[in-house]
C-alpha cells in the first residue's frame, strides 16, 4: 500500500476545505490576525491527525467525506498547539514546518491571538459535522473539549513545563506524552469513528490503538530531535537538551526508546483485531509508517 499517497490525498482534500472554512486572509477586523492563522495552517504538516480521523471513519464503515470537517478542527486545533508551543515562554523556538515560527513573523502579541483564535475556528468546524443516531454535535464538542482541555493536552503541556531541569521518572514521562501527544491523537480517531456511528466496542479498539500510536509518535519524535537535522524535520533539533527536558529517550537511551515505540506499535496493531480487517488496512499500515519516519 503506498501510504505516503494516501496521507498526500487526505491532506490535499483537507487542505481544500480548510481554505474554505478558514477566514479570509483579509477578513475584517484584523487582516494580520486572518493571515498569522493561515500562515501557520498553511504552512505544510504532514495532517496526520486529519488522516486518522477519516480513516477511523472509514474504519467503522462511514464514506470518507462524513469525517472532513472533524478532520479540519483537528488540524486547526493541533495548528494552535504548535504556535503557542513555540512561543517564548514555551519552547521558544523559531523555526516550525520549515518556515520562521508565526511569532517570529507576526511578533508574540499576534501569533498568541491566531492561535486563540484557531482554537475557536476549530469548535466551529466540528459544529458542522453530521449527527448521527449514535452522536450528535453536543457530543462531538464535548469529547474534543474533554481531551484538549487541562485534564490531557493543555494539562501534558502543563506537566511538561514543570518537569523541565528534573529528573523525570518513567510514569511521569508517561504521562506528558499522554497528554501532550497521545490525548489529540486519541481525539483525532474518536472523532473519525463517532461520525461514523461507530458501535461502543470498536470506538474501544480505536481509542487504544490510538492511545498507543500516540506514544510511539512521541517517542519517535524524542528520537528524531536527536538524530535528525533541520532541513529534514523542518524545525529545531536537540531542543530537549537544551531545554534540559527529560524525555523517555534521555532516560533510556536511543536503542530502548525505538525498541519501546516499536513494542507500541505492535500493541496498537494488535488493538484494531476487533474490527474486520479489510476496513483497518489502512491505519494498520499508518503505525508501521510513522515508526519508520524521518520528519
Ligand atoms: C502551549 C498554551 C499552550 C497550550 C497548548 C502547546 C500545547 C498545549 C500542547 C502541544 C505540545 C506539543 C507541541 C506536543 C508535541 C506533539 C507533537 C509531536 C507535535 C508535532 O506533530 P507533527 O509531527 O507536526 O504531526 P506537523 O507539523 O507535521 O503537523
Amino acid at each position: 500500500m503506498d501510504i505516503a499517497a494516501k496521507l498526500r490525498e487526505t491532506a490535499e482534500r483537507t487542505e481544500r476545505r480548510l481554505a474554505e472554512l478558514l477566514p479570509a486572509e483579509d477578513a475584517a477586523p484584523c487582516s494580520a490576525l486572518h493571515s498569522a492563522m493561515r500562515y501557520s495552517i498553511f504552512a505544510g504538516g504532514k495532517r496526520i491527525r486529519p488522516f486518522l480521523c477519516v480513516e477511523a471513519a472509514k474504519a467503522c464503515g462511514g464514506p470518507e467525506t462524513v469525517a472532513l470537517d472533524a478532520a479540519c478542527a483537528l488540524e486547526t486545533l493541533h495548528t494552535y498547539t504548535l504556535i503557542h508551543d513555540d512561543l517564548p515562554c514555551m519552547d521558544d523556538d523559531d523555526l516550525r514546518r520549515g518556515r520562521p515560527t508565526c511569532h517570529k513573523v507576526y511578533g508574540e502579541g499576534m501569533a498568541v491571538l491566531a492561535g486563540d483564535a484557531l482554537l475557536t475556528e476549530a469548535f466551529g468546524m466540528l459544529a458542522r459535522v453530521p449527527e448521527n443516531a449514535l452522536y450528535g454535535v453536543r457530543n462531538y464538542v464535548a469529547e474534543l473539549a474533554r481531551l484538549t482541555g487541562s485534564l490531557h493536552l493543555v494539562g501534558g503541556q502543563a506537566l511538561d513545563l514543570e518537569g523541565e531541569g528534573r529528573t523525570l521518572t518513567p510514569e511521569e514521562i508517561r504521562a506528558i506524552y499522554l497528554g501532550k501527544t497521545a490525548a489529540l491523537i486519541m481525539a483525532a480517531v474518536r472523532l473519525g469513528a463517532m461520525s461514523a456511528a461507530a458501535p461502543a466496542e470498536e470506538l474501544e479498539a480505536l481509542t487504544t490503538y490510538a492511545r498507543d500510536l500516540g506514544l510511539a509518535f512521541q517517542l519517535i519524535d524524542d528520537v528524531l530531535d536527536v538524530t535528525s537535522s533541520p532541513e529534514v524535520l523542518g524545525k529545531s533539533i536537540g531542543k530537549d537538551a537544551r531545554d534540559q527536558k527529560a524525555t523517555y529517550c534521555s532516560l533510556v537511551g536511543l536503542d530502548a526508546a525505538r525498541a519501546e515505540a516499536r513494542s507500541l506499535t505492535a500493541s496498537a496493531f494488535d488493538s484494531l483485531s476487533v474490527l474486520p480487517a479489510e476496513r483497518t488496512a489502512t491505519l494498520r499500515a499508518l503505525s508501521s509508517y510513522l515508526l519508520e519516519r524521518e520528519y
